[in-house]
C-alpha cells in the first residue's frame, strides 16, 4: 500500500494521470487520511485555498414523472397524493424571490411530465429571463433534453437551440446516476441508457453549453462501477472540455425502492470525493453537495480535495423527499462561515465560475 501512495504522490506532483486500477485500489483501501491528503494536494495545485459557492435557487417544476426510478422518492404518478406541477406564475414568483435576495442562478429540473408540451419548457425559461435577464438559467438534465426530442419531434441539436433561444445558459449534472448499464437496469430501468446520457451531453457541449456531471453512489453499485463511471466522464471531458464540475451525490434511502441499499457513511463519502478529485484530473472543480452530504461532511470534504460547496439552494425536494437531514436552505453568511471555519477563503462565483466576490 505504501508503494501505491508513493507512486500516486509522484503522479500528483508530476500532474500525471492515475489509472483505473489505481482508482480501484484506492476505493478498496481503508487509508482514508492518506487518500485525502493526496486529493487535498491535487486540489491545492489547481485551486489554491479558495472555495467556491454561489447564491442560487432550485425550482422543481413538477414531480410527476413517467420514469419512476427506484432510487427516487421525489417522483409521483398522476393521481397520487402529493403530486404537483407549478404554473408559470409560480415559477415567476420563485424567480422574483431569488432575484430579490441577490441570486445569480436559477437551477431548474423536474420529472418527465406525461402531458406538458415542449412549449411549456420554453415559456418557463422566458418567464425567468423576464424577471431578470441577469439570472443564469442552469436547467434540464440530459434525461429531460432527450425527453423533449420526443415531445417536440426535433433532434437533440434542434431542441438545444430552441432552449438556448428561450434563455437556457447551462445544464446541471443530473441523470448520470451510474453510467454502467447493468446497474442502471436495476435502479432506473426506464431511464435513458448511460451511453445515451453521454451522447446527449456531448451534443450539449458541442452546442457551446457547459454542464456538470454527477454520480449517484452508495446504493447497489460496486467500486468497479464507480471507476467505470469516472472513466467514461474523464474520456468525454478529454474530447469536449465541456464539464465544469463533478458532483458525487450520496444516496438517500428513505421512501425509495432499492432493495438492500442503506445509504452512505461519512468515510465512503469523503473517500469518494477524494478519489474523484485524484482521478478526474481534467475537471477543475469537485463539489460537495451539502444537501445530500449534510453540512458537517460537506465542510470536512474541503480537506479531501473539494473546492465547491454549491449554493444557498432555498427549496430542495429531491434529497429531502428521500430523507436528507440537511437544512432546506443555507444563507450566504452560513456558507461563508462554513468555509472560513475550515480555514479556507470563500469566493462567491457565478455559474460559469467567474469570481464575483472574495470574502
Ligand atoms: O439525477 C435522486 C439524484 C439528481 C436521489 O449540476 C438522488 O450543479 C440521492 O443532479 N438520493 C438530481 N440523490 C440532482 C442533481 C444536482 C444537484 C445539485 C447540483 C447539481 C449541479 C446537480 O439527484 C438525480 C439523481 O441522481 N437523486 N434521488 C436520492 N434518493
Ligand atoms: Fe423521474 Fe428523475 Fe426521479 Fe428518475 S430521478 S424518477 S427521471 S424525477
Amino acid at each position: 500500500m505504501n508503494q501505491l501512495f508513493r507512486s500516486l504522490r509522484e503522479k500528483v506532483d508530476a500532474g500525471t494521470r492515475i489509472t483505473d486500477a489505481e482508482a480501484l485500489m484506492l476505493f478498496e483501501s481503508n487509508e482514508l487520511l492518506a487518500i485525502g491528503e493526496l486529493a487535498a494536494l491535487a486540489n491545492r495545485k489547481k485551486n489554491g485555498d479558495r472555495v467556491f459557492f454561489n447564491v442560487n435557487r432550485h425550482i422543481n417544476y413538477t414531480n410527476l414523472c413517467v420514469n419512476r426510478c427506484k432510487f427516487c422518492a421525489f417522483s409521483k404518478e398522476s393521481g397520487e397524493s402529493g403530486e404537483y406541477t407549478l404554473a408559470l406564475k409560480d415559477v415567476r414568483s420563485k424567480a422574483q424571490e431569488a432575484a430579490a435576495v441577490g441570486a445569480t442562478e436559477i437551477h431548474i429540473v423536474g420529472g418527465l411530465h406525461p402531458e406538458l408540451p415542449f412549449d411549456f419548457y420554453l415559456q418557463m425559461l422566458r418567464t425567468v429571463k423576464e424577471v431578470s435577464g441577469d439570472l443564469h438559467i442552469k436547467a434540464f438534465t440530459a434525461v429531460e433534453i432527450d425527453y423533449f426530442t420526443h415531445l417536440a419531434e426535433l433532434t437533440i441539436p434542434q431542441v438545444i437551440e430552441e432552449l438556448k433561444a428561450a434563455g437556457l445558459d447551462s445544464l446541471p449534472g443530473g441523470g448520470a446516476e451510474i453510467l454502467g448499464q447493468q446497474v442502471r437496469d436495476k435502479i432506473c430501468p426506464e431511464k435513458i441508457s448511460g451511453v445515451r446520457w453521454l451522447e446527449v451531453t456531448e451534443m450539449v457541449h458541442r452546442a457551446g453549453l457547459k454542464s456538470n456531471a454527477t454520480m449517484l453512489f452508495g446504493h447497489l453499485e460496486e467500486y468497479r462501477d464507480r471507476v467505470e463511471h469516472l472513466s467514461l466522464l474523464r474520456e468525454l471531458q478529454d474530447r469536449t472540455g465541456g464539464f465544469q464540475t463533478f458532483i458525487p451525490l450520496a444516496f438517500q434511502p428513505d421512501n425509495t425502492r432499492v432493495p438492500g441499499a442503506k445509504g452512505v457513511g461519512g468515510v465512503d463519502a469523503l473517500k469518494t470525493l477524494a478519489i474523484s478529485r485524484l482521478y478526474l484530473d481534467n475537471f477543475q472543480h469537485v463539489k460537495a453537495y451539502w444537501v445530500m452530504l449534510g453540512l458537517k461532511i460537506a465542510q470536512t470534504a474541503l480537506c479531501f480535495g473539494v473546492n465547491d460547496l454549491d449554493g444557498t439552494v432555498v427549496e430542495e425536494k429531491i434529497g429531502h423527499d428521500a430523507g436528507a437531514d440537511s437544512p432546506q436552505a443555507l444563507s450566504k453568511n452560513g456558507i461563508i462561515e462554513l468555509i472560513r471555519k475550515a480555514g479556507r477563503s470563500p469566493v462567491e462565483r457565478d455559474t460559469l465560475y467567474n469570481e464575483l466576490k472574495v470574502y
